[in-house]
């Protein structure tokens, strides 16, 4: 079974699925794996690999790390195209629909796919769409593309429209990482009647709460990345687990 199939089979039975963000350029290898470790243990689904820059080299270390004592799929979310590596399970194949910068749409994809395939990782089509949360964040800045109005839904799905008719098969919400508001309930609700692929969001996300209201709206996956990592605790993803699989508790 592919990741994607996977990935799938979680939404499927569980309701939503729940991904943590690890960051290269936050943590070191030791830490980064005990982390993992313990997002196993609390029913974590995947793991995220990857960062808006990467400042270290330890990239392909820290995937190997994490793979030999840890058995989720850990997916690449990359901030570009040094982020590929051969010890991930699969790469989330991003192309960032919300803009008009031609190097994030097509240009990395085309350096990324040959490389991709020589390391048989499995891309993961997702359209990549920024939505304004507040302040100005690291990917939006560096991809110097401004995000989709919080209030302008319709925006949001004539873009998650078109990628599904391209073949993506994930639409990826992301209001940016540390944004002061995550993407907004009626944003979410708007798409999931509107488009028939599912949709990651992340960004911004500090509670248990927020990730369920955001699941109840149309979320079938929820990222986060700086509460766990500034908290560690397992008491805290435990409790987005269980707010987040919202068919293991019916
Ligand atoms: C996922 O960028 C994120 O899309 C993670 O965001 O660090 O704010 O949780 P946070």
């Amino acid at each position: 079974m592919s990741i994607f199939q996977k990935l799938l089979q979680i939404k499927e039975e569980k309701g939503a699925g729940y991904f943590v963000l690890i960051d290269p350029d936050k943590q070191d290898i030791e830490e980064a794996t005990r982390l993992a470790r313990c997002c196993e243990e609390a029913g974590v689904d995947a793991l995220l690999i990857g960062g808006s820059l990467l400042f270290s080299h330890i990239f392909d270390e820290l995937i190997k790390s994490i793979k030999e004592s840890c058995s989720l799929p850990a997916i690449i979310f990359p901030g570009g195209t040094r982020q590929i590596s051969p010890f991930a399970d699969a790469i989330l194949f991003l192309s960032l629909v919300s803009g008009r910068n031609p190097t994030n749409l097509i240009g990395d994809q085309v350096v990324a796919a040959p490389v991709i395939k020589s390391m048989k990782l499995e891309p993961i089509s997702t359209a990549y769409m920024f939505v304004e949360s507040g302040n100005i964040t690291s990917a939006q800045f560096l991809s110097d593309t401004r995000p989709i109005p919080r209030e302008k839904p319709d925006i949001a799905m004539a873009h998650a429209l078109a990628a599904e008719y391209l073949g993506m098969k994930l639409v990826y919400l992301e209001a940016g990482s540390g944004a002061k508001y995550s993407v907004p309930e009626t944003l979410i609700r708007a798409l999931r009647n509107f488009i028939s692929i599912p949709m990651i969001v992340g960004g911004g996300i500090k509670t248990p709460e927020e990730a369920r209201s955001k699941v109840d709206a149309g979320a079938g996956f929820i990222v986060t990345g700086n509460i766990i990592e500034k908290n560690r605790d397992n008491g805290l993803i435990k409790a987005f687990v269980e707010a987040i699989h919202t068919k293991n508790q019916l």
